[in-house]
């Protein structure tokens, strides 16, 4: 036993390093120490398998059965991805989960004119029953458990599940599996919702009715924080506003009449795991602690009503276009730290991530990062390995108090849904982003081989392409079959049937089961709630002030602000730039940190709503008379729509107006989009202040190249 004391540690550590203070201030303003010690262990993390649950959900944990490999999966038509599913499984994964289009997201057929650039691109197009079936064909659904990501047209996709079951043979109290539902992350941030916030809740609360009553075996929601970190919140913020978005669901489902302990076992979680490693262990274990303690406050009795399960994804925005490989490290890392936090399930991301859909290569590999784990390391013997690390234990505990501190602001002022409402959650994740680009930007946050040790010049990968169009005319020519064979008057009693309930109660899904028995459509089923719901859409608000801050005194951003006032001198006011978001594409995270940073760079920015079609950013753009364009695409639709919006911008005189595009974009796509007018493409790793030079100089601002400082290192 030493006989050292930490202040011995403390002398001996400062004369190394000549009393420079390490502590290491992190975004969600913990102090980390470089030193932990007993002392710093303030709660008994107990036992697994027992309340509050720290060390992990099941007494054996992975010792008795590894997390479930579940990798999110879906694209172009139901025969594609079920073709892609079952060599998956083949191959060692162990259970599925079911990516949409973004149309069917957003509760429109494959038809409609305002999805031409989103059918089959980010995930399957699912229009019918008929789409369903063929999605599992040969999956036998009594024995896989599938998730469904569905938030938005969550009504009719779980009616089509249903039914395609039962047309299986199986019947709905077998059916296996997970349905997101979380509707209050999307207004915060993911963007896929239909109605207005008070009817969605509404759905929400008619779902845990029917499952609990009807599916025992089935997860009624998937309360996600993933898209929060991807959005850009802190872990704190992740974990707080994900915690308080369960306590929302949980307090509508009682009020609805539901029995807390009839339905609470049923609901399971989201996260996302980051790079910072021992954080993301501390917030799984900060997350099963934090809703133990509310369920008790909640009154649930049950104690598999307080246990939270959940499901982690690997972060999409850790991943990076440039030297890609280095994606497939950064994935075995968060992996780990998900294993090690103690997940359920996981979706580990593949390494062209920044780029495109994953392909039968990436998705191996991505899937091979699990089985190595779970098959050659030995790591899943030992339950919460992490257990009793003095870190580990006091980062968890740090987590847990810091969380609280928000969960009961958004309790003091009403709950999560009156919190979104008044949109401080989204603000609040907003200027995380913004504060994160501006380090990211400045080196301070370092990422290899983007902005340190870039390479000069980049492999390219081959990428998954999926020919939207095609699959629109497949998906156009099923749709007709379905509606002229099927029984018209039943279909349309059957709908009518689902607006009368969405006016006067009576539970959607079970009126919508109904109208998928009779080949109703995703989008007629989703119509006949929005007749009495109406849809509900927002403008962006970008956050002010954040990124230009963390420049000030910088002097390339000097620069760049200088050249912004020589333009605004010639042209007698400020630049003018529309931000455009088209298509089903609800991904504004990059978007809202071009706007954020542009404005503090002295440009005049107009952001335009979400999901416009083309012709309606461009009359956007002659209405603000801007002299730029930026379209934030990362959903896959940029080769339809761009070409599109520069043909509008032609057709009304304007072709002055210069189209720059921004998000997720293959480099085999530039050719492309520069041969159709566009002038400046910024893909994932841009730096944003570099894009505000290229926009100058766009605009004919004489721009001097980025100094030494800036320059890539080589
Ligand atoms: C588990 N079991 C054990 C055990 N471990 N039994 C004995 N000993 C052990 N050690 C039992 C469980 O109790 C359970 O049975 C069964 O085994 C399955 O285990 P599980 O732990 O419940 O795993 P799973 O079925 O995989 O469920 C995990 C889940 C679920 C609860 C988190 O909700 C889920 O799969 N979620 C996935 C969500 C998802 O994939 N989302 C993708 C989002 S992508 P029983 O009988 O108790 O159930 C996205 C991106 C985008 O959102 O588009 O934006
Ligand atoms: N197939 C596979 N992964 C997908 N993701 C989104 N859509 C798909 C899809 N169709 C993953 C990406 C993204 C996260 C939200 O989910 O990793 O970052």
């Amino acid at each position: 036993m030493s006989e050292k004391t930490l202040q011995d540690w403390q002398v001996a550590a400062s004369k190394e390093v000549k009393g420079k203070d390490l502590t290491w201030q992190t975004p969600e303003g913990i102090a980390v120490k470089p030193l932990y010690t007993a002392d710093d262990v303030t709660a008994d993390p107990g036992l697994p398998g027992f309340a509050p649950f720290t060390r992990g959900v099941r007494a054996s944990m992975y010792a008795g059965r590894p997390w479930t490999i579940r990798q999110y999966a879906g694209f172009s038509t139901a025969e594609e991805s079920n073709a892609f599913y079952r060599r998956n499984l083949a191959a060692g994964q162990k259970g599925l989960s079911v990516a949409f289009d973004l149309a069917t997201h957003r509760g429109y057929d494959s038809d409609h004119p305002r999805v031409v650039g989103d059918v089959g691109k980010a995930g399957v197009a699912i229009d019918s029953v008929e789409d369903m079936k063929i999605l599992f064909d040969g999956i036998p659904l009594d024995q896989m458990s599938v998730s469904m990501t569905m938030n938005g047209a969550v009504i009719p996709i779980m009616a089509f599940f249903i039914v395609a079951g039962e047309e299986q043979g199986v019947s709905r109290a077998q059916l296996d599996g997970t349905i997101q539902n979380d509707i209050l992350k999307e207004f915060m941030v993911r963007n896929t919702y239909i109605y207005p916030p008070e009817p969605s809740m509404r759905i929400i609360s008619d779902i845990f009715g029917y499952t609990s009553r009807e599916m025992p075996k089935f997860n009624s929601i998937s309360i996600s924080g993933y898209h929060m970190q991807e959005a850009g919140a802190t872990q704190v913020q992740e974990l707080a506003f994900t915690i308080a978005d369960g306590m929302e669901y949980v307090k509508y489902g009682v009020a609805s009449g539901l029995d807390i302990d009839k339905f609470a076992g049923r609901l399971s979680f989201f996260f996302a795991i980051g790079m910072n490693f021992f954080m993301e262990v501390a917030k799984l274990r900060a997350a099963r602690v934090l809703w133990h303690r509310v369920m008790t406050k909640l009154g649930a009795q049950d104690e598999r009503s307080k246990m939270l399960r959940t499901h982690c994804q690997t972060s999409g925005v850790s991943l990076q276009e440039q030297d890609p490989y280095n994606n497939v490290i950064r994935t075995t890392i968060e992996a780990m730290a998900a294993m090690l936090g103690g997940t359920q399930s996981l979706h580990t991301n593949a390494l062209d991530e920044a780029i495109a859909l994953p392909t039968d290569f990436s998705a191996r590999i991505a899937r091979n990062t699990q089985i190595v784990l779970q098959e050659e390391t030995g790591m899943t013997k030992v339950v919460d390995p992490l257990g009793g690390s003095y870190y580990v234990e006091a980062l968890t505990q740090e987590l847990v108090d810091k969380a609280w501190d928000i969960i009961e602001r958004v309790e003091a002022e009403g709950g999560m849904a009156k919190a979104v409402a008044a949109g401080w959650p989204k603000a609040m994740i907003e200027e995380a982003a913004a504060a994160r680009q501006a380090r990211v930007d400045r080196g301070e946050d370092v990422i290899v081989g983007v902005n340190k040790y870039r390479l000069a010049s980049e492999d390219q990968l081959d990428t998954l392409e999926v020919d939207n169009h095609a699959v629109r005319e497949g998906q156009i020519a099923r749709l007709k079959r379905v509606r002229e064979t099927r029984d018209e008057t039943k279909c349309r009693a059957a709908l009518n049937a689902l607006t009368e309930g969405a006016k006067t109660g009576g539970n959607l899904l079970e009126l919508a089961v109904e109208a998928a028995r009779h080949r109703a459509t995703l989008g007629e089923i989703s119509d006949a709630m929005e007749i009495v719901f109406g849809r509900h859409g927002t403008v962006p608000t970008p956050v002010k002030g954040i990124y230009g801050a963390a420049y000030s005194g910088d002097s390339r951003y000097q620069q760049v602000l200088d050249g912004v006032e020589a333009v605004k001198r010639r042209l007698g006011r400020k630049p003018r730039m529309l931000v455009a978001k088209m298509g089903q594409d609800g991904h504004d995270r990059g978007a809202n940190v071009i706007a954020s940073a542009f404005i503090d760079m002295g440009f005049e920015v107009t952001s335009g709503p979400l999901f416009q079609i083309p012709s309606e950013a461009a009359a956007l753009a002659l209405e603000a008379n801007v002299d730029a364009v930026g379209a934030s695409s990362l959903a896959a639709g940029h080769k339809t729509l761009i070409p599109e919006l520069i043909g509008h911008l032609k057709a009304s005189g304007r072709a002055d107006i210069k189209v720059v595009a921004g998000g997720v974009i293959p480099p085999q796509d530039y050719d492309f989009l520069r041969e159709a007018g566009v002038q400046g493409i910024y893909g994932p790793g841009s730096n944003v202040v570099e894009c505000a030079a290229d926009m100058l100089r766009l605009l004919g601002h004489n721009m001097p190249p980025a100094g030494e400082e800036l320059q890539a290192a080589e």
